[in-house]
């Protein structure tokens, strides 16, 4: 790995001209350190990306909060710590808001700052609270918590309801055809992927098996709302067209933007332009998708003389799995194309491909291009760019590293804690330790991902050893003692 650089021509100088760069962050849903070409990848190509990387700063020791979703997005907007939260877990399609609408979050503390706030996408954070009806007025969400405009999934693509969520309202709702949203039982009369799997065109392998829309069934059920059903071949190009209409109605005064994509998690439908545009099946080609997604906004950026003037991020929420729950043969299809990279485990994992994700920042005209070793975290951004801003953070456990995030400095946190409720790692300098923990070494046979849990201390050194082949905790008691205080602290902290 390379240390290098760098000079950066000046932090906030630009608002001198009074005007603060935009900020745009790019998520990846369930993409792997080794997807992205610019991460070495060579059976996909995603020249988009890369030109994040390319023209900013890669770095290379980037992490997510959590091996999934729920609990990483938490971190990313709260700047808290997941596992401190009870219910910063993977949420079913009707759980309420799991962020506190009291306490500031990056979409708060930017709008203090005097940014315009948007988000489109993937949300997967919960909406409402226990009488939340979602014919309604659906809240407290993201405009609750810090976003002027919104337009969200629900949930996440493979949970009900299958529906956008545009301000406080579902998109396309014709209140003669309500829509009902049960996790317990099916509705009567409604057909569910279990049952008639003549219905199918994209069958489960595990779970999946409940309503039926688009012809793949979800975790879920739910009744009516037809004409607001989204339609997952569209999906990417429903965000991006929204990414841009937001960027179009405010590209006068600084914006941010959390661009919240849902590739390549499952359901795994490309849009029919990408359909075998790699040899890896829907997997890849929804990367692809997902790829040109970014070029696209990039490209949209360029046309409107925007890209000197925006700070781009690009990451994932957690790190790669191939079957996720839909027979698309994605473990067949994968030949010798490593998601995770180098690295150990992938989603739902303590070890490092859980959380150890691509994480890219453009500043274009500014900070000058490389390659970063700092330790950051997505938990980060907040306390990083309330310093940024000028605004005083009351996040809890991100750290202000604007100038790692910057290039201004190869330093970034000496500390982090991964991982969510029910299983934490640190990451102590070069070292990783995983605690014993209860419970089984594999996530099963589909998802087949080493889980990390042991009932030994496991301490790896990972600029050694990036793929944590030699536990090398009894060799080192001293650095385990040392690493499990620092645990300890943080977590009494
Ligand atoms: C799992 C789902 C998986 C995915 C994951 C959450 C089954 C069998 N598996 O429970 O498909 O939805 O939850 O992924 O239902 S995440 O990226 O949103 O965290
Ligand atoms: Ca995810």
């Amino acid at each position: 790995m390379v240390v290098s650089f760098i000079s950066c021509k000046s932090g906030i100088d630009k608002k001198e001209n009074n005007k603060q760069p935009n900020i745009i962050v790019i998520y990846a849903d369930d993409l792997g350190f080794g997807d992205v070409s610019a991460y070495g990848s060579t059976a996909l190509k995603t020249p988009n990306i890369d030109r994040i990387a390319d023209e900013g700063i890669k770095f290379m020791n980037g992490y997510a909060a959590s091996p999934t979703c729920s609990p990483s997005r938490y971190a990313l907007l709260s700047g808290n710590y997941p596992f401190k939260k009870k219910n910063a877990r993977v949420l079913p399609g009707n759980a309420p808001l799991i962020l506190d609408t009291s306490k500031q979050t990056l979409p708060s503390m930017l709008r203090d700052a005097g940014y315009t706030t948007g988000v489109v996408g993937k949300w997967h954070l919960g909406l409402g609270d226990e009488n939340m009806d979602w014919n309604g007025e659906i809240k407290p969400g993201p405009l609750e918590i810090g976003f002027d405009e919104s337009y969200i999934m629900a949930s996440t693509n493979d949970r009900v309801p299958s529906v956008y969520v545009k301000g406080h309202r579902i998109d396309g709702l014709d209140p003669k055809d309500p829509i009902e949203v049960s996790y317990k039982e099916n509705f009567e009369g409604e057909p569910t992927g279990k049952e008639n799997p003549e219905l199918l065109k994209l069958h489960p392998s595990h779970g999946h098996d409940m309503s039926i829309h688009n012809g793949i069934s979800r975790i879920g059920f739910m009744r009516g709302g037809k004409s607001a059903l989204f339609t997952d071949e569209n999906m990417g190009d429903d965000f991006l067209r929204e990414s841009k209409a937001f960027i179009d109605r405010n590209k006068e005064k600084p914006f941010f933007l959390f661009y919240s994509l849902h590739q390549p998690h499952v359901p795994r439908v490309p849009h029919p332009r990408f359909v075998g545009k790699t040899n890896l099946g829907p997997r890849g080609d929804v990367i692809t998708e997902a790829d040109w997604d970014v070029g696209q906004l990039l490209d949209y950026l360029d046309e409107l003389k925007l890209t000197e003037n925006t700070i781009i991020i690009f990451s994932s929420d957690n790190g790669p799995v191939l079957d996720d729950g839909y027979k698309t043969d994605a473990v067949e299809k994968n030949g010798n194309h490593t998601p995770a990279g180098k690295l150990r485990g992938g989603k739902y994992s303590l070890f490092d491909g859980g959380t150890h994700v691509p994480f890219m920042l453009m500043w274009k005209g500014t900070i000058e291009p490389g390659i970063s070793n700092a330790l950051v975290s997505q938990m980060d951004l907040p306390a990083s760019f309330a310093s940024f801003t000028g605004q005083n953070n009351t996040t809890e456990d991100g750290e202000n590293v604007i100038n790692a995030l910057l290039g201004k400095s190869d330093q970034g946190r000496q500390s982090l804690i991964l991982g969510r409720t029910n299983g934490i790692s640190i990451r102590h300098g070069d070292w990783i330790l995983i605690p014993p923990h209860k419970g089984p070494k594999s996530t099963g046979k589909f998802t087949n991902i080493e889980t990390g849990r042991d009932t030994i201390y496991q301490l790896y050194n990972v600029k050694e050893d990036i793929g944590q082949q030699h536990n090398v905790a009894l060799k080192y008691p001293e650095m385990v003692k040392k690493i499990m205080e620092e645990m300890n602290k943080i977590k009494a902290g």
